[in-house]
Parts: structure tokens; C-alpha cells; sequence
């Protein structure tokens, strides 16, 4: 069996099965794998942080994982190392994945410069968002330079999505004028960019008025600051505006990193992903205790025939925390 240091070794030299397995790590539930993955990641954690961050978000089939593919494929031949992630809701409910099963990006996965992961399945959306974090981090480690995570754009794993890259890009098709409408507002107060997508054939014209009204409503979204997101026209079928749009995402974090916003936007999301785990391990602990467990079938059973009111049944329950 390989040690943790051998492991971590192995994922710094930019060996992708060892990369792979430390992911498989981080992922398990089991309790002595998380020992052996936060002992893994705190040890790579010097090594981590030197990549660009995308978060990819955008209605389902508005062409996500076409865009990650043509855009994975051009950085990869300027020499960049890409690693893919996902998170996905879904998985959550199902066990699938928008990676692993819709699209296989199968030419990006063949590429000697890419890393494609499928969403970790989870029982809950913060713990899947956790993982695909702590996956990004190894992905550093081993020297991946580029890391884009796709999410389904449905709300909640914006958010998440959102708390761990550095730049932020929705995509909308170009009959976005009704789509707006749909994509929750949020969602594009969360955009650092919007990318009006599949702008190509018969679908350029309408492609070129979604753009215009979306730069109207991001005008009104960001009405206090001096310029609003961009949004720029792609297609990743004939590959027009990629160019553009990377360059883009390039400039925003140059002059974010001029600015300074690039580390205080970094620092604020290690905060918060801290604040999280607070939580979640608070949570766990509390509810895998035997006393709290059955207490709370109880308290359940008469908040469910009325007899307590939730609040007052949680309280007494939060008090047997103090009790020996
Ligand atoms: N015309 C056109 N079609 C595209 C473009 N990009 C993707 N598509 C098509 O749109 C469909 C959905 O593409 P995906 O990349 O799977 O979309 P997605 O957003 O990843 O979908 P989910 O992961 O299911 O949410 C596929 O049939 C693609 O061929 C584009 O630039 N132009
Ligand atoms: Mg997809």
C-alpha cells in the first residue's frame, strides 16, 4: 500500500492514476479515508492555488460541455494543462452525472494535457460541492493550470460553484430572451461574464438580439458599479468568439489581480468553505449520536401530531448536546 506522503509525491510529479486515486480519497465516505485525505490534502495545500478557476454554468443542454471540450481543446494545444470537473445536482438524487453520462468531451479526455472527473455522487449538494473543491485542489497539486467546473444551472450549485472559482461564466442560448426569464436572477447577479451561446447557422441573428437585451438587464442588474459583466457571442461548433471570450476571462483577472480583488475574493471563499465545515461536521456529529438519534424520532413523532412546535422540539434536542 502506498503512504499518504508516497501519494502525495506521486500527484506532485503529475501522475494521473495516483491523481485520480487521491480524488477517489477525498471523495469516500469511509471514516478512516477521510483521515487519510485530509492528512493528503494538507500536505499538498503549499502546492495548490496556482491555477485559473472557471465555474461554467447554464440552463441543461445550452451546450456546457460542448463549450468546456472546444475551449479544453485550445488551451490544451497553447500548452495549458486543463483539468475538468463537475458539479451536479443531480448525482445527488440519482447517482448519475452530467460529466460521466451525457458527454464524455471524449476528444478533451484523450488529450495528454487534459483531466476529466465526473461529479462525486454525495448525499447532499455541500457535500458534493466540498468534494469537487478539494478535487480542484489536488488537480493544482499536480500542476494543472486551468481548472473548469460545469454545474447545471438550477440554483443551489451555482452558489457553490460560484464560492470556488475566480471567474464566473453563465451561458445562455440565443432564445435567452425567454430563458432570462427562467434563469433565476441570482444567478446572474453571480456572473462575471455571460457567454450568448450556439451563435451559429440560422441561429446567429437571434443570437446577436438575446446578447443586446442581456447586456440591458445586466446594465440593470449592476446598475451600482462602473461596467457590467461582459457578455459576449460563441459558438463551439464552428468555434467562433473562443478566442475572444478566453481573452476576456484572461483580461478581467489581470486587472482583478491589479486590483487586488483576485485574493480578497479567494480569502473570502476559504473563509466561507471553512464556515461550511464548521457546520457540516457540527451537524454530523450531532446527528450520528445515539442519544440524539432517538430523541429526535420522538421529538419528530410530536411535532408530526402537532403536540410541539418545531422550534421548541429542536431546542430541547440542541440541549442534550450539554448533557453527560
Ligand atoms: N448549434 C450549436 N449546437 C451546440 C453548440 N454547443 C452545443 N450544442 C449542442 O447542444 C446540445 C447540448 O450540448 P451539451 O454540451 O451536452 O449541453 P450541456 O449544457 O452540457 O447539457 P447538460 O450537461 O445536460 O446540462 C448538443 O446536442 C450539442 O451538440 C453550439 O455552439 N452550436
Ligand atoms: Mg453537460
Amino acid at each position: 500500500m502506498t503512504s499518504i506522503a508516497d501519494l502525495a509525491g506521486q500527484i506532485r510529479s503529475g501522475d494521473r492514476a495516483a491523481l485520480a486515486r487521491g480524488i477517489t480519497l477525498v471523495e469516500s465516505r469511509r471514516l478512516a479515508d477521510s483521515i487519510s485525505a485530509e492528512a493528503l490534502l494538507c500536505d499538498l495545500l503549499p502546492h495548490t492555488g496556482n491555477s485559473v478557476r472557471v465555474g461554467i454554468t447554464g440552463a441543461p443542454g445550452v451546450g456546457k460541455s460542448t463549450l468546456i471540450e472546444a475551449l479544453g481543446l485550445r488551451l490544451c494545444a497553447a500548452n495549458r494543462r486543463v483539468a475538468v470537473l463537475a458539479v451536479d445536482p443531480s448525482s445527488v438524487r440519482t447517482g448519475g452525472s452530467i460529466l460521466g453520462d451525457k458527454t464524455r468531451m471524449t476528444e478533451l479526455s484523450r488529450h495528454a494535457n487534459a483531466f476529466i472527473r465526473p461529479s462525486p455522487g454525495g448525499d447532499t449538494l455541500g457535500g458534493v460541492a466540498a468534494h469537487t473543491r478539494e478535487a480542484m485542489l489536488l488537480c493544482e497539486a499536480a500542476g494543472f493550470d486551468t481548472v473548469l467546473i460545469e454545474t447545471i444551472g438550477t440554483g443551489q450549485s451555482e452558489v457553490a460553484v460560484h464560492g470556488m472559482v475566480d471567474f464566473f461564466l453563465v451561458l445562455l442560448s440565443p432564445a435567452a430572451g425567454d430563458e432570462l426569464q427562467g434563469i433565476k436572477r441570482g444567478v446572474m447577479e453571480l456572473a462575471d461574464g455571460v457567454l450568448v451561446h450556439k451563435a451559429d447557422g440560422d441561429l446567429a441573428a437571434a443570437a446577436d438580439r438575446a446578447a443586446q437585451q442581456c447586456l440591458l438587464a445586466m446594465r440593470v442588474l449592476h446598475s451600482g458599479e462602473a461596467t457590467p459583466p461582459p457578455v459576449v457571442i460563441g459558438s463551439s461548433v464552428t468555434g467562433h468568439g473562443l478566442t475572444e471570450l478566453w481573452r476576456l476571462i484572461e483580461q478581467q483577472l489581470v486587472t482583478a489581480r491589479s486590483r487586488g480583488t483576485f485574493t480578497s475574493r479567494r480569502t473570502q471563499q476559504a473563509g466561507d468553505w471553512f464556515e461550511h465545515a464548521v457546520r457540516e461536521q457540527l451537524l454530523s456529529e450531532f446527528l450520528a449520536d445515539p442519544k440524539v438519534k432517538s430523541a429526535m424520532r420522538q421529538a419528530k413523532d410530536e411535532v408530526v401530531r402537532g403536540l410541539t412546535l418545531p422550534a421548541a422540539a429542536a431546542r430541547t434536542l440542541l440541549a442534550l448536546r450539554s448533557q453527560p
